[in-house]
């Protein structure tokens, strides 16, 4: 593996975070939306850039709606990590359990960054379930409280 350069892949349900934990780690990230005939509705694509400990990271954002799981397939090739964004004012879904299970089975190094600590509804205690023995560190992506250094703490434990 070239470990200068890392792919990390963003999972998470819709509206969990991830185009925001992006733009938290690149304020200069790329929103891509993708409108195509055969698909009802827009997909939402993001990319971001990094650099950390002199390795180039790139990030990028899947779609959270069940449907587009061909798309996380897609993005999920040749991947070095993953990133779960959970929502932490939200119980535990379908999908981001399915997620997990998937990276679990895979062996792929991957983390479930607990977003919205911020928030007074926030219960991180409610992905207890994917939690154990995962680095999985409470985040804002918001006020960017906490991102960059567990994207680094991630990191550093793997590579
Ligand atoms: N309070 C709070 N809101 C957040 C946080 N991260 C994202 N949001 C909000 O949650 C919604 C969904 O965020 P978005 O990044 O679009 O989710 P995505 O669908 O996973 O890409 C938006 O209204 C964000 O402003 C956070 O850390 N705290
Ligand atoms: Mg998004």
């Amino acid at each position: 593996m070239d470990c200068s350069r890392l792919k990390i892949v963003i999972f998470g349900a819709y509206n969990a975070g991830k185009s925001t934990f992006i733009r938290a780690i690149d304020p200069e990230s790329h929103h891509v939306e993708a409108n195509k005939c055969e698909i009802p509705t827009t997909v939402g694509l993001d990319f971001g850039r990094t650099l950390i400990n002199n390795r180039k990271i790139y990030l990028f954002g899947t779609p959270g709606q069940e449907r587009f799981e061909f798309v996380r397939d897609i993005l999920s090739r040749g991947m070095d990590g993953a990133i779960v964004v959970a929502d932490t004012t939200r119980d535990l879904d379908e999908l981001t359990e399915q997620i997990c299970q998937t990276l679990r089975a895979s062996g792929c190094p991957y983390a479930v960054f607990l977003n919205k600590c911020d928030h007074p509804d926030s219960r991180p205690g409610r992905y207890s379930a994917v939690t154990d023995s995962v680095f999985s560190p409470e985040i804002s992506a918001a006020t960017g409280r906490n991102t960059a250094e567990s994207l680094r703490t991630f990191l550093e434990m793997h590579f």
